[in-house]
């Protein structure tokens, strides 16, 4: 994506300048509860674009406050402007199908979005800073833990071997996606996903091909 606008413009001072009177949702308060993403409904905050940028630019490193997909930021028609920042790739992805397809992920070094996996095909691309992935195929997915809905209770940063043995034999794949860079999640790969630096990121489901799928999720108990 070297060639999109946004790898020229875009930055948290640029975002505030341009934006910063646009109030937005983000994720906050986190720190107090560790279901912070299956109960995303208790933490759903509105800020000004202006003032979450300072918090996100004098906080330091924390996973406290994070804007993610959920937030749906693209929906305002006050930030649609941005998607004139992108180039859609013409052989992947449809640029008439934006809504609730293309997400905004805005935060601190440090946010850190939990093992889980998602129904569908999904493409993440890493504007500003670098986001360090880990991923699991499905069909490991009995060794996973996989709890409420399309979450794992594993901690993939510090995986806790005396509650969750089986995870021990769990290969992962991990990768650093640096800014100019995208990264393709097949549909039931789980990931959990650290902010290595302050991160804006934009991902994408709004692929040129079906991507909807009949199941909900990989479950299966074999523990
Ligand atoms: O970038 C992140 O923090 C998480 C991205 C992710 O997990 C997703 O898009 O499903």
């Amino acid at each position: 994506i070297q060639d999109w606008p946004a790898m020229k413009t875009w930055s948290p001072e640029y975002l505030k300048e341009k934006y910063g009177h646009v109030e937005v949702q983000i994720q906050a308060n986190r720190n107090s509860n560790s279901e912070y993403e299956i109960e995303c409904e208790k933490h759903r905050k509105t800020i000004l674009l202006g003032d979450y940028t300072d918090r996100v630019l004098n906080g330091g490193e924390n996973n406290d406050y994070y804007m993610v997909a959920n937030n749906q930021n693209l929906e305002r028609e006050e930030l649609k402007g941005l998607l004139d920042d992108i180039i859609f790739f013409p052989e992947l992805l449809n640029p008439e199908e934006t809504h609730n397809r293309v997400f905004f992920w805005f935060g601190p070094s440090g946010t850190i979005t939990p093992l889980h996996h998602d129904p569908v095909n999904l493409m993440m691309a890493q504007v500003y800073g670098r986001k360090r992935w880990r991923l699991i195929s499905p069909q490991q997915t009995p060794l996973i833990y996989n709890y409420v809905g399309v979450f794992s209770k594993v901690d993939c940063e510090n995986p806790d071997y005396q509650k969750y043995p089986l995870f021990k034999n769990v290969q992962m794949i991990e990768e650093v996606l640096q800014p100019g860079e995208v990264i393709f999640v097949p549909v039931g790969w789980w990931h959990q996903v650290k902010a290595l630096d302050t991160s804006i990121s934009l991902s994408f489901t709004n692929f040129v091909f079906p991507n909807s799928y009949t199941w909900q999720d990989p479950q299966i108990k074999a523990w």
